[in-house]
């Protein structure tokens, strides 16, 4: 069976995802479109990658990205490190002709991003932005239904990602909170997953307005690199560093297709934790998913009998999207493994077989240039339309 050799740059949190998804491909997936071979394993220094590739099941481990990528033994570039970094590594990858996955988001603003999409489109690479929430089965189902016109033409997109790591001000002041790193705050870190919800489910957004807001300007100054999401918490008299992105986002939004909604991101609501959401109402049903509750999909369909109208649970399993690969029985339980197992899957299939996968560069771009829009509209107090050009790809 054809094995595609997989070089992986940053070894944290991603990097343990992406790890399992390789691993746990094909015994989901059989017979696999090819088998990804964990080959090397990159973080900063040679002691860090060493531990890294034997926890997370690398051949090999190096402390020099640039010769991972001009390595002729690796099909894949799969960029797992900070925002900052994507862009170069992502260009000499595709320049060095490397297929390119990269986490979410692709780069600090749409600029940056657009030079991610030209190398990647200019050497003819395959390409993957890691927007994994959608390969969760029940939202894969909710754009089955809404493909199939069950729940009618699109009035409103409400959609929410709430966490609460950052809402303790002693939390450390991780890159996630510099711009010269990160870009944006909850924006690019949360946000943009309900923006490819919007897009995938819904369309091509055409407006925004929305409001942004720095709850906790300084935090104690993180020690050590780990980005540990705020479950080390300072003590006494830590130094504090400025935080110049925003942490909460929300904002209104119009769809090309006339919908409506409105898009919310914030790491400092208390007591949520993965909240992601989105309830889409339609001129015939409802659909709502909370990724708390990720087996299910709550849908009202308008047909329904007058003595039993109202939202019903739907379990996933081997009737909807990915079942057959999955778990036997619905409400077994799909994990964040399983979205990025099916991520992997998808990936390595538009590799053997010659397709386009979404969400791409493209996309990741086009997510950009929203962005870049909503924190404009914010910093303006007003509407910014999207000129239609500037989400327009090759
Ligand atoms: C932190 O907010 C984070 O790790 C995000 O960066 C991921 O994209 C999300 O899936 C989980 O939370």
């Amino acid at each position: 069976m054809k094995k595609l050799n997989v070089g992986m740059i940053g070894g944290g949190f991603m990097g343990k995802a992406h790890a399992l998804a390789y691993a746990g491909m094909p015994m989901f997936f059989w017979p696999a479109p090819a088998v990804p071979h964990r080959h090397t394993l990159v973080d900063v220094t040679d002691e860090i990658a060493k531990e890294a590739a034997a926890k997370l099941g690398f051949d090999n481990y190096a402390s020099n990205w640039r010769e991972v990528v001009e390595n002729p033994e690796i099909d894949i570039i799969d960029i797992v490190t900070p925002n900052n970094s994507h862009a170069e590594i992502a260009i000499a990858a595709a320049k060095a002709g490397k297929h390119v996955i990269c986490e979410k988001p692709l780069a600090r603003d749409a600029a940056e991003t657009k030079t991610m999409l030209d190398a990647v489109e200019a050497a003819g690479a395959k390409h993957m932005v890691a927007f994994n929430y959608r390969r969760t089965p029940a939202v894969a189902l909710a754009k089955k239904y809404i493909e199939e016109g069950r729940i009618g033409n699109i009035l409103n997109f409400r959609g929410t990602y709430l966490q609460d790591w950052s809402a303790d001000p002693n939390s450390p002041l991780s890159w996630r909170f510099q711009k010269e790193i990160a870009g944006s705050g909850a924006l690019g870190d949360i946000g943009t997953h309900v923006i490819d919800f919007a897009r995938y489910l819904v369309g091509e957004i055409t407006d925004v307005n929305a409001v942004s807001k720095t709850w906790i300007p300084e935090r104690p100054v993180q020690s050590g690199g780990a980005d540990k999401l705020g479950t080390v918490k300072s003590a006494g008299d830590v130094p504090k560093g400025k935080v110049d992105v925003d942490d909460e986002i929300t904002t209104l939004v119009k769809f090309e297709n006339g919908a409506v909604g409105s898009i919310e991101a914030t790491r400092n609501a208390w007591g949520r934790n993965n909240f992601l959401t989105f309830e889409i109402h339609g001129d015939k049903g409802s659909i709502y998913f909370n990724y708390e509750r990720r087996d299910e999909l709550q849908v009202c369909f308008s047909d329904d009998p007058g003595d039993a109208k109202g939202f019903r649970t739907v379990y996933t399993g081997p009737a909807h999207p990915y079942g057959e690969g999955l778990w036997p029985i619905p409400a077994l339980g799909i994990g964040y493994g399983e979205t990025k197992i099916i991520e992997a899957y998808d990936f390595i299939k538009s590799i053997v077989e010659n397709t386009e996968v979404s969400p791409n560069f493209k996309d990741g771009y086009k997510i950009a240039v929203i962005s870049d829009a909503i924190l404009e509209s914010a910093e303006k107090g007003k509407w910014v339309k999207l000129e239609k050009d500037a989400v327009k790809v090759n």
